[in-house]
C-alpha cells in the first residue's frame, strides 16, 4: 500500500469546520465552554483534517460516581411513572432531533467524517427508534398463562430495571446511543452515557436535545447523564453495582473484558462487538444488484460500520466478472471531503485505523492475495483517506478472521453452497451475512438452521444498514445481545412471575399434598 498521486484532494479549512460545529452546537443549545487548543481537556478533533476542533471538559472517575448516584436517584421516580408518560418524553426527543437533524448531521460529519446522506442516515435512525419507543412504551406487554390450579392466575409483569450504562463506539456516534436510551427510558430506566472519546460534540448535541425534551414535558433532568471521557470513566460504569445493565458496542477485545466483569458482580451485559460479515454470491445471483449491494455495504462508511462487508464468498463461476465489476465500481468512487455532494467515502477515523488497514494488505499479500486498490491519497499528514481494496485470496486465512476497520474487501470462491455457509461461519465473529440469490432453495437454505450463524442473515440486500424495527446484534464474538426493535426491550427490564390465588383453598402445584 503506498501514496500514489491522485489529484490533492480540496479539503475545508478547520477554521470553517470549527465555525460549523459551534453553529450546530449553538442551533440545538448546547454551548458548551469550548476551551481553546492549549487548555487542557479532551480534545474534540475531526478526521477531515486531522486537526483538533476544541477542547471540551472532561469527566472524571469522581464526575462518573455522581451520575451514577443522580440516576439512580431518578429511577426511583422514572420507574413509578406511566410507561405512556414516559414514551412522551422519547417522543418529544425525537421531534426535536428532527427540527435539528442537519445541525446533527453536519456534527456527525465534522466528528466521524461521515458523507452528508450516511450522517443524516444515522440522524433519522435516532429518530427512527423514538417512534419505536414512543408505540413501544404502551406495549411493553406480560403474558398471562394458564394455571394448573383452580382459582389461580398466573402471569408474567415486566418492570423497570434501574439504570442503564451505554457506552458506544466512535462510527454511530449517536444511532446507538439512541437505541439504547430510547427502548431503556421508555422501559422506565434511567442512562449514564458514555461515548467515544472521538466524538464528544455529538454527544453534548445530543444531550442537550434531551435535557430539553425532560424539562418540556416535565420528566427528571438526571433520567440522562453524559460522562466524557476514556476508559477510565467507562471501568466506573462497569463495576458500579447500582448499574443494572450495561450496554457496550465496541471492539471484542473491550467486550472481553467488559462481559466477566460485569457478570462477576451479577451485572447484565448486553455486548454488540465486532462483525466479519460475508456475502456469498451465487450463480442464479442478479449480479448488477449485487455489485451496487455490495460496493455499499464494503466501502461506504470507509469500511467503518460493524456491518461492513468484509469478505465476498463468490461463486467460482461468477468470481472474474464480479472482482472486475466491483474493481471498476471502486476506481470511480470518489473519495474526499465528506462535505462534498460529489464524495461517497470519506475519510478514515485516525492514524491507527490506517495502519490497520496498511498492516491486513500486507499480511494478505504476504498469504498471496492480489491486492487492488487501497491506496492512500495524497493529503495533509494528518488525515487519512483511502480507496477502497478489493483483496482476492487463495483462502480463508488468519488474517481474514480479524476484523479490520477500513474498507478491506476479501473474496473467496467456493464450488458448492455448503462450502460457501461454511465459510460465511468459519469466523470466530456473527454479526451480519447476507447472500445474493434468485434461486429461492439457495436462499432458504441460507437462513435455515443449518445456514448462516449470524445474528443478520439477509437476501439480496448488503450486510449493513439494518432498520431499527428488527433486532440487531450478533452471535459468538459479537456478543449475543440485541438493541433496537423487534424484543430487545426486554434486556431493559425484569420480569416477574405472578401467581394469584383468588380461590380460598390452597393446591399446591405438581399435586403436592402437605398435612
Ligand atoms: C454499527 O456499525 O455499530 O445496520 C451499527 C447498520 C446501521 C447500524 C450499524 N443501521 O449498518
Amino acid at each position: 500500500m503506498s501514496t500514489v498521486k491522485f489529484p490533492a484532494l480540496t479539503l475545508p479549512d478547520i477554521a470553517d469546520l470549527r465555525d460549523r460545529a459551534r453553529a450546530a452546537l449553538r442551533s440545538v443549545g448546547a454551548d458548551p465552554v469550548l476551551g481553546d487548543l492549549d487548555a487542557p481537556g479532551l480534545p474534540a478533533s475531526t478526521p477531515i483534517t486531522g486537526e483538533i476542533l476544541f477542547r471540551v471538559a472532561e469527566s472524571t472517575p469522581a464526575d462518573a460516581e455522581a451520575a451514577i448516584a443522580q440516576a439512580a436517584q431518578a429511577f426511583t421516580v422514572w420507574r413509578s411513572t406511566p410507561a405512556p408518560v414516559r414514551g412522551a418524553l422519547v417522543g418529544r426527543l425525537g421531534e426535536l432531533l428532527t427540527e435539528h437533524k442537519s445541525a446533527l448531521a453536519d456534527l456527525v460529519t465534522i466528528e466521524v467524517g461521515k458523507i452528508g446522506s450516511e450522517a443524516l442516515g444515522e440522524v433519522q435512525e435516532m429518530i427512527d427508534v423514538c417512534q419505536f419507543a414512543v408505540g413501544l412504551s404502551r406495549q411493553l406487554y406480560g403474558k398471562t398463562i394458564a394455571s394448573e390450579r383452580p382459582g389461580h392466575r398466573l402471569m408474567e409483569t415486566w418492570h423497570p430495571l434501574g439504570v442503564v450504562g451505554v457506552i458506544t463506539a466512535f462510527n454511530f456516534p449517536v444511532a446507538v446511543w439512541a437505541w439504547n436510551t430510547a427502548v431503556a427510558l421508555v422501559c422506565g430506566d434511567t442512562v449514564v452515557w458514555k461515548p467515544s472519546e472521538l466524538t464528544p460534540l455529538t454527544a453534548i448535541a445530543c444531550q442537550a436535545l434531551l435535557a430539553r425534551a425532560a424539562a418540556e414535558v416535565g420528566a427528571p433532568a438526571e433520567v440522562s447523564r453524559l460522562l466524557l471521557g476514556g476508559r477510565d470513566l467507562g471501568e466506573v460504569l462497569v463495576d458500579d453495582p447500582r448499574v443494572a445493565l450495561l450496554s457496550a458496542t465496541g471492539s471484542v477485545r473491550m467486550g472481553r473484558e467488559v462481559g466477566p466483569r460485569v457478570a462477576r458482580r451479577f451485572g447484565r451485559s448486553l455486548l454488540e462487538l465486532g462483525g466479519n460479515n460475508a456475502a456469498v454470491v451465487t450463480p442464479a445471483a442478479d449480479l448488477d444488484l449485487a455489485v451496487r449491494g455490495i460496493v455499499f455495504a464494503a466501502a461506504g462508511t470507509a469500511g467503518q460500520r460493524c456491518t461492513t462487508l468484509r469478505r465476498l464468498i463468490a461463486h467460482r463461476s461468477v468470481a472474474d466478472t464480479l472482482v472486475e465489476r466491483i474493481a471498476t465500481a471502486y476506481r470511480s468512487l470518489p473519495v474526499g471531503d465528506p462535505f462534498s455532494s460529489d464524495t461517497l467515502v470519506g475519510p478514515l477515523i485516525h492514524e491507527t485505523a490506517y495502519r490497520s488497514m496498511v498492516g491486513a494488505l500486507e499480511q494478505a499479500a504476504a498469504d498471496g492475495g492480489e491486492v487492488l486498490g487501497g491506496e492512500r491519497h495524497a493529503s495533509p499528514e494528518a488525515c487519512y483517506y483511502v480507496s477502497p481494496a478489493l483483496v482476492r485470496m487463495p483462502a480463508q486465512t488468519a488474517v481474514v478472521h480479524d476484523e479490520t476497520f477500513a474498507p478491506l474487501l476479501y473474496v473467496l470462491t467456493y464450488d458448492t453452497l455448503d462450502e460457501a455457509i461454511a465459510l460465511n461461519n468459519a469466523v470466530p465473529q456473527g454479526l451480519s451475512s447476507a447472500i445474493f440469490t434468485t434461486d429461492v432453495r439457495e436462499a432458504e437454505r441460507f437462513l435455515a438452521a443449518d445456514g448462516s450463524d449470524c445474528g443478520i442473515a439477509n437476501v439480496n440486500i448488503g450486510t449493513s444498514g439494518a432498520e431499527i424495527g428488527g433486532a440487531f446484534g450478533g452471535e459468538k464474538q459479537t456478543g449475543g445481545g440485541r438493541e433496537s426493535g423487534s424484543d430487545s426491550w426486554k434486556a431493559y427490564m425484569r420480569r416477574a412471575t405472578n401467581t394469584v390465588n383468588y380461590s380460598s383453598e390452597l393446591p399446591l402445584a405438581q399435586g403436592v399434598q402437605f398435612g
